[in-house]
């Protein structure tokens, strides 16, 4: 089998990215060529059948990363937390929370992490603690204690009396539904917390939390950890006046966005953070900010290396254009809208700055099921979706299972539901009859996080091999057919594609340092376009329909006969014209 593939994969023309290359594209910038892999500890391998993964289940499934070939782990939170938010609600920041282990299964796990050649990055989330972290718990207790300004208290609005409707300083709307400001009838004060009230915001205007937050990240590095994947990182400075947002006709809240996202400080804190914890110390870091909101513009002055504030990004526009007013607000993709917006941060950080490449992660649906078609073509759109994205200029990152092709989950009623933002938003929809039951849950089938929680598939046993216990969240019914143990039997697989495609960036120095060129722009099926470095140019093209698509790209006929270096389809014609098959992907290769 694997020689079909081979006609259409010759390694060994491709040039080494040797050590001479690295100094030539920038040392210090290894991320350009690595590939990163999201873990989201609860839902990948359980290894004491409490129905919870964990950090012994995670070591004990290396190989298959080390298979497939990635360079760095992106472990989501796996700190003491209430688990209000799937562990984005720290309440103790240096420790494992033991559901999924100790700090000696960490330390094991980070060994033999590096012991296989890989990085290992931990999620920082400082935008918020947990209401039950002990800073929260001494600033809650009084409002003369030390540490009350260690978060955002206001009285009630002017000429209103605490706990009256509307009474909160702002008019803010959570991200978890509801307003941002939660009451504290002990004191009479209302606290701010931009997502569920278990995550108060951490007031980064005092200079104690940010030195508190720098010494963790420290004493994390200081533990062996490769760097940081920061949450909400563009949320940490907000406008100290606390302005209302602007509120539409029949909006619940006010938008409070333009009030925290990038706010006035937000490049003084990082480049503090980025001196305080990584000047004068050696190692090979990287570090990524999850910013919702950030625009090119913005995201060239964060990524830009002589400024050492982040070294990438992961922005949001690409995963809001099936969505409407809300993300329930579903609506198809237009093609054309993915390429304007994908090319526009392409161009946008050509000379300086560098981007993030993503389809999925734990906030976003599963691509094949949302760009793709996860029936009849499960396999082929899986590799298309995955040759466009890794082709680009910039990091990809590959969250569990998209290795394998695996889709949303068939949720039937609120009942098979565990995410906090997904059962908020049906309560605040339902309950006052906004909307009907049929109505949310359609619309969370689409867009749940939970389509990403579901357990990882490693094989066609109960469970998938996920749990021998009863997982915290059902295991998806088609993991009898997707699973790791099949697509690694099977030459033809995501997951062999994946691999392939990771070799790729590692064995071409065009795919990490080319430039990028974008072709077919008003194409609504076909996404093209070139990547250049020296004599070396490559063609990428990628069938986003089920049906037969010409490519009519610029000199097509010279292309047709070049060296195909990967399709995901067999029997590719070389001559012209370039028809494509449906959800069919190829990168040529051709020197001048
Ligand atoms: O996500 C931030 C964020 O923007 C998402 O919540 C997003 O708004 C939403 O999921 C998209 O619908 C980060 C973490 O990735 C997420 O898991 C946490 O829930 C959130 O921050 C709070 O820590
Ligand atoms: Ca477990």
């Amino acid at each position: 089998m694997d020689s079909l593939w081979r006609r259409w994969w010759r390694p060994h023309t491709l040039g080494q990215v040797t050590e001479a290359t690295r100094d030539r594209y920038g040392q210090d910038q290894w991320w350009k060529s690595a590939v990163v892999y999201q873990i989201y500890p609860r839902s990948f391998a359980d290894s004491n059948g409490d129905g919870i993964g964990d950090l012994p289940g995670i070591t004990s499934r290396l190989d298959h990363l080390s298979a497939l070939g990635v360079d760095v782990i992106w472990l989501s939170p796996v700190y003491p937390s209430p688990q209000d938010d799937n562990g984005y609600d720290i309440s103790d920041y240096q420790g494992i929370d033991p559901t999924f282990g100790t700090l000696a299964d960490f330390d094991e796990l980070l060994a033999q992490v590096h012991a296989r050649g890989m990085k290992l990055v931990m999620d920082l989330v400082v935008n918020h603690t947990s209401d039950e972290h002990p800073w929260f718990v001494e600033s809650r207790s009084s409002t003369d204690n030390p540490k009350r300004d260690w978060y955002w208290w206001r009285g009630p609005r002017e000429g209103m009396a605490a706990g009256d409707p509307g009474a909160e300083p702002t008019n803010w709307g959570s991200f978890f539904s509801g307003p941002t400001w939660e009451l504290d009838a002990a004191t009479g004060e209302y606290y701010l917390h931009l997502f569920s009230r278990k995550q108060p915001d951490l007031n980064w205007e005092n200079p104690q939390v940010r030195e508190a937050v720098y010494a963790m990240m420290r004493w994390w590095l200081d533990r062996g950890v490769d760097g940081f994947r920061m949450d909400v990182i563009n949320m940490i400075s907000k406008d100290t006046a606390l302005p209302d947002g602007h509120q539409g006709p029949g909006a619940h809240h006010g938008d409070g966005s333009p009030h925290f996202l990038c706010g006035p400080r937000i490049h003084e804190f990082l480049q503090e953070m980025h001196a305080a914890v990584f000047a004068g110390r050696d190692g090979a870091f990287l570090t990524v900010g999850e910013m919702p909101g950030v625009t090119v513009d913005e995201a060239r002055l964060f990524t830009d290396p002589a400024r050492r504030e982040v070294d990438m990004v992961f922005q949001f526009e690409h995963v809001g254009l099936d969505q409407g007013d809300s993300k329930w607000d579903v609506r198809p993709l237009d093609l054309r809208d993915l390429k304007a917006s994908l090319g526009r941060w392409q161009a946008g950080l050509a000379e300086s700055g560098w981007n993030s490449l993503y389809w999925n992660n734990h906030d976003q649906p599963r691509i094949v099921s949302r760009f793709g078609d996860d029936g009849e073509h499960r396999v082929t759109s899986a590799t298309m979706l995955g040759t466009v994205l890794h082709l680009h200029r910039g990091t990809p990152y590959v969250y569990q299972g998209e290795e394998l092709g695996m889709t949303n989950a068939p949720f039937a009623s609120i009942e098979d539901f565990r995410d906090i933002e997904s059962v908020n938003h049906y309560r605040a929809w339902v309950d006052p009859g906004h909307q009907s039951a049929e109505e949310v849950l359609a619309a969370l089938r689409v867009m749940s996080r939970d389509n990403a929680r579901t357990p990882m598939q490693w094989d066609e046993s109960p469970h998938a091999g996920f749990t021998t216990g009863e997982p915290w969240i059902a295991v998806n019914p088609n993991h009898a057919t997707v699973n790791a143990a099949a697509a690694v039997a099977e030459e033809g697989s995501v997951f062999h594609h994946y691999r392939r495609l990771i070799e790729l960036r590692h064995k071409e120095p065009a795919v990490a340092h080319g430039d990028f060129h974008m072709l077919l722009p008003h194409d609504e099926r076909v996404y093209a376009f070139t990547r250049r470095l020296e004599d070396v140019e490559l063609l990428v093209l990628g069938n986003f329909s089920g049906e037969d698509a010409p490519a009519d790209v610029p000199d097509a006929e010279a292309w047709a006969g070049s060296e195909l270096l990967l399709g995901n389809l067999p029997d590719v014609p070389d001559t012209g014209p370039i028809v494509l098959r449906p959800w069919e992907a190829r990168i040529y290769r051709r020197t001048s």
